[in-house]
């Protein structure tokens, strides 16, 4: 038997010290995307979500809201919960860090990485930013603040360290030898020179507060956020369980993450792993970071966009198509309003709603509102065709890069052909004059559109469902393993009334003056 395709991906666990806004949502839903292209390509798939739920960051953000922080991290992890319904999220599981299977999970990892000698206990003294949970060294600090600008406070205590300057060599060596581990290469390169540049031993407990995982037989100590919250990845894989997901699914193909974070997940998560004897994950992806309307969304100017809104105004398909369409993945981009209405009624009105809508009123009016009966194909047929049959493999090629954005490129690069394909065979001005090239010119478009659909469920999922229900598709027949000839639509088959799928955006009311 053939081994069985499995991927495991995650999103970072987001911390329960705000609501979620589109940047979360922009994570999740790269990792949505390519969990149900993994599903639809015949991989058994492990997409896994969650809350960060510990640390002085989280327990300040409780003070603040003058509730106790489990109280305070019930509500908030449910925010994001109710994101995957809002988003359409396909995640398998949502792990929570205050939960019993993860506080499990660390206190094995703790004590493998101690039983191997890499943890001891010393006292330590320098900044840390709660902001960005993380120790800064004098060197680094820029005007008395972290170099993110977060603001910086003196701690010192005993505490538990973690031996990471031993890992410097075998992190370049695991570098080397794993080039796919870390991406895009920029961030790759970044991370190089910043371990060649030497490691300093971690502090990884804290006692001057409680709000944590207890260290395993020094129950003073609660460890350090970083350790707990990367742990998430090994715990919802039933870790340290040797049967089950973890069996299954470990190490993870890709920790998907902002380009903030790639530090914790590319230096610190595989010397941690190393060091209990465990596998790293294959790979990390650091995606950009969007600003909204040329500024950094924050606080302080209150101009985080969150779903919802967007979903209100532009409807959810189109939300998810143009988040992963207009940024190439990996790089910061703006959020605007313009370039959003720009895609809607250019991508998906005009090219690809148009196409299906003239396509499938033609076949409604004058094929009997049936797949019509391909006769002989011509060149121009062949090469439709061939271009829709070819998708697959280009698309594949850019979801394993993590680059949705050139995986919608050659998408819409059919979408042209096949609208420049109806505007040369003119199929409606056939009618009369040869109804068999009509009926395969018509032919040939449905299953251009067929293939359209089935690739382009990933991103959106509901609408492609739409089209592919006024294609008369059976639900069985929606896998990849339906592209191609094989998977045809049959001359005869009897199709609902066409719809409109991608309708143009009109901005009217207040809205049309705040949305520029
Ligand atoms: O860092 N643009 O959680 P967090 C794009 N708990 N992505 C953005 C974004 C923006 N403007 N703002 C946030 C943490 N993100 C830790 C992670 S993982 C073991 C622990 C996304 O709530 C992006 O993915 O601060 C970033 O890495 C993540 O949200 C940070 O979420």
């Amino acid at each position: 038997m053939a081994a069985a395709k499995r991927y495991y991906l995650t999103t970072p666990i987001y911390y329960v010290n705000d609501a979620p806004h589109i940047g979360h949502a922009y994570t999740s839903l790269a990792c949505d995307a390519l969990a149900r292209f993994k599903r639809l390509d015949g991989f058994e798939v492990k997409f896994l979500t969650g809350t960060d739920e510990h640390g002085q960051k989280v327990a300040k953000a409780a003070e603040a809201a003058g509730v106790d922080p489990q109280t305070h991290t019930d509500r908030v992890s449910q925010h994001f919960r109710d994101l995957s319904p809002v988003m359409n999220y396909s995640n398998d599981d949502f792990i929570r860090t205050t939960e019993p299977r993860h506080a499990r999970a660390c206190q094995e990892l703790w004590k493998r990485m101690k039983a191997n000698g890499h943890i001891y206990l010393g006292r330590f003294a320098g900044w840390y930013a709660v902001r960005d949970e993380a120790f800064y060294d004098e060197s680094e600090l820029v005007d008395g603040k972290a170099p993110t600008g977060a603001e910086v406070e003196w701690f010192e205590e005993e505490n538990y360290f973690f031996d990471l300057s031993k890992w410097q060599q075998p992190l370049l060596d695991f570098y080397e030898a794993n080039p796919r581990f870390l991406a895009p290469r920029t961030r790759r390169n970044e991370i190089v020179s910043f371990v060649s540049s030497g490691l300093r031993d971690l502090s990884i407990s804290r006692t001057s507060f409680k709000w944590g995982v207890p260290v395993p037989d020094d129950p003073k100590h609660i460890m350090y956020v970083w350790i707990d919250a990367l742990t998430n990845y090994m715990s919802a894989a039933g870790f340290p369980e040797e049967s089950g997901d973890y069996a299954r699914f470990w190490p993870a193909d890709l920790h998907m993450v902002g380009k903030d974070i790639i530090r914790f997940h590319t230096v610190y998560w595989p010397a941690f792993l190393m060091a209990a004897g465990l596998t790293p994950p294959k790979r990390v992806f650091a995606h950009g970071w969007w600003t909204n309307e040329g500024q950094k969304m924050s606080k302080s100017l209150n101009n985080f966009i969150t779903p919802q809104d967007l979903i209100g105004r532009y409807g959810l398909d189109p939300v998810r198509y143009f988040l992963l369409r207009e940024l190439p993945f990996g790089q910061d981009g703006n959020f605007s309003h313009q370039a959003m209405i720009r895609r809607i009624n250019t991508d998906l009105a005009n090219d690809l709603g148009n196409l299906a809508q003239r396509v499938l009123t033609q076949i409604n009016r004058n094929c009997e509102a049936k797949v019509p009966q391909a006769g002989a194909l011509t060149e121009a047929d062949d090469r439709l065709l061939a271009a829709a049959h070819g998708m697959l493999a280009r698309v594949r090629a850019e979801y394993d890069e993590q680059q949705f954005h050139r995986a919608l490129e050659a998408e819409w690069e059919v979408v042209g052909a096949a609208n420049r394909y109806v505007d040369e065979q003119a199929p409606w001005a056939l009618k009369k004059t040869d109804p068999a090239r009509m009926a395969t010119a018509l032919y040939v478009l449905a299953e251009t559109i067929r293939h359209l659909a089935l690739l382009a469920q990933p991103v959106m999922p509901q609408s492609s469902a739409r089209m592919l229900d006024l294609l008369a598709v059976p639900e069985v027949a929606r896998s990849f393993a339906a592209l191609g000839p094989s998977g045809a639509l049959k001359a005869g088959t009897p199709l609902p009334k066409p719809e409109g799928i991608f309708p143009r955006h009109v901005e009217d009311g207040p809205a049309a003056k705040a949305g520029g």
